[in-house]
């Protein structure tokens, strides 16, 4: 599975001919270090991240990131890629975060001190441009580097991700199929490629196409938990909901090890008992697969899927505990991060479920405080215009201000992709939409509500949410 050192290997044998050499030189992926053991951690640091898997029998990603450091301290791709993960795990920043600042700085100190390759320069360079939240650079530079090297799986991976942050569907998708013919079956990971391919597919509405590609990877790799994602997506955005419920009850078994997206995924499969009513069963894998794991790890796509669920189970009214505590208790040291934006509104989401009006609070007026200030930023660029009324729709409407939360939303909604994640995770805001305007007072925005549904109903025919909102809809509207 070592995609990378193979590359290194051949270098190195193929040195004595010389235009054998130059041709692997050419295609090859160099990495600059004299520690083949450097190689050979990087590679499985690579594999574990490209596969959402932590392999314990290597150590986790955790733990041979530390061992890559002790064989190679000066390898600058080993820090590229340590840097690289924190940053795009987005759970820190280097303007809180001390630690992660020295680290991205030693990094392009490192770099400048060596003789690298060019793509190695153009992968630091990329980090520092993220580190400062110039997320698009960084993603202009990780193109740079895929049109000379379209085999080079980090950079594919981290602009995937950066492109997934920032809401960018169709570069999600292009991405990928400007290098997908250089994919071929004797690369190692290619079939993990069709399956990137396929989610820029469904995030563009082409959801045939998408399950065709994504099941071309599971039959390949059956293990592969983000095409298995993909193929929840289609089920999702079409309302297939007794079709999702049996796909991912049968691969259950192939994808719930791949511990940097199982809980994702039991999370959409949640998503198809929402649809249909079925709150318990929503709770219970709730309960048993996506707050243990969230609570465990802290990860942020974790925290928020939790928040996301029970977000959704409490439009739909569902009594839900003390689930909202428990997850104040992992998202409240967020409160100032503003990273992403799509994170902070997930963290308020729990802030209000808990009713702490002083964190709710203080999540605004430090995001207001950023957004004044010029930076170059790219989120915080979006905060005034889109962050913040989203933030302030949410906290309207748990105030039972549904019609100031109508004003704040409806205007926004079509410009709402660029705060990134997926359709199906964006979702939520639509939800709110609709539920905002079904309970204002004003009878033109409960009319807005019933139009909204209509729109919705076309999209994803015989949705079981779809047709109770409608029922409801038609009742406070034969009130009025
Ligand atoms: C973990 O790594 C070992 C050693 O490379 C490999 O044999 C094994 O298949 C990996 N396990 C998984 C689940 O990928
Ligand atoms: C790393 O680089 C520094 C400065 O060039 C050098 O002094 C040190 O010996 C190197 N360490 C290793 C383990 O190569
Ligand atoms: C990370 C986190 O806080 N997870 C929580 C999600 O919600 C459950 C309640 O069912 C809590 O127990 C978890 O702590
Ligand atoms: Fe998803």
């Amino acid at each position: 599975m070592f995609a990378f050192i193979s590359f290194q290997r051949l270098i190195l044998v193929g040195a004595s001919d010389i235009s054998k050499f130059q041709a692997w030189q050419d295609a090859g992926l160099v990495l600059s270090t004299t520690s083949n053991e450097a190689c050979k951690l990087f590679d499985a640091v690579l594999t574990q991240y490209a596969t959402w898997t932590n392999n314990e029998s290597l150590g986790g990603i955790d733990g041979c990131l530390a061992k890559l450091k002790a064989a190679d301290p000066n390898f600058t791709m080993g820090h590229v890629i340590a840097n690289g993960l924190e940053l795009i795990g987005t759970g820190r920043t280097v303007r809180l975060d001390k630690e992660l600042d020295s680290a991205v700085r030693a990094m392009v100190a490192l770099s400048q001190s060596q003789a690298l390759t060019e793509r190695e320069r153009l992968h630091v360079s990329a980090l520092d441009v993220f580190a400062r939240g110039q997320l698009p650079k960084a993603c202009d530079l990780w193109e740079q580097i895929l049109q000379s090297h379209p085999t080079d799986l980090l950079a594919l991976k981290f602009s995937h991700d950066t492109y997934f942050y920032l809401g960018h569907q169709r570069q999600m998708r292009d991405s990928v199929a400007r290098v997908y013919p250089f994919w071929t079956r004797d690369v190692p990971l290619s079939s993990y490629v069709k399956g990137y391919y396929s989610f820029g597919l469904v995030e563009t509405n082409l959801f045939d196409h998408a399950e065709k590609v994504a099941h071309e990877a599971l039959a390949i790799n059956q293990r592969d938990a983000w095409s298995v994602h993909t193929i929840a997506h289609v089920n999702e955005m079409k309302a297939e909901v007794e079709k999702g419920l049996k796909f991912m009850k049968e691969t259950e078994k192939n994808w719930k090890s791949s511990d940097m997206l199982a809980c994702h995924n039991y999370w959409h499969w949640a998503l198809y008992y929402i649809e249909k009513g079925e709150y318990e069963a929503a709770l219970t894998i709730y309960d048993q697969h996506i707050a243990p794991p969230c609570l465990a790890s802290g990860n942020i796509l974790d925290v928020v899927d939790n928040s996301s669920m029970l977000y959704r189970l409490h439009l739909e009214g569902v009594e839900l505990g003390d689930r909202w505590n428990d997850l104040l208790g992992v998202t409240k040291k967020h409160t100032k991060d503003h990273i992403l934006l799509f994170n902070d509104v997930h963290f308020l989401m729990s802030f209000l479920g808990a009713k702490d009006h002083k964190t709710t609070e203080e999540l605004l007026t430090t995001l207001q405080e950023l957004a004044r200030a010029p930076r170059e930023d790219h989120q915080l660029s979006l905060a005034p215009s889109l962050g913040l009324p989203l933030c302030q729709a949410f906290v309207e409407f748990e105030n039972g201000n549904c019609d100031k939360a109508v004003d704040l939303l409806y205007p926004i909604r079509y410009e709402l992709v660029q705060v990134g994640g997926s359709d199906a995770q964006r979702d939520v805001f639509s939800l709110l939409l609709i539920h905002a305007a079904l309970n204002s007072k004003s009878k033109a925005k409960r009319n807005l509500a019933r139009c909204l549904l209509h729109e919705r109903d076309m999209m994803r025919p015989k949705s079981p949410m779809t047709e109770r909102l409608i029922r409801k809809a038609a009742a406070v509207h034969s009130m009025a």
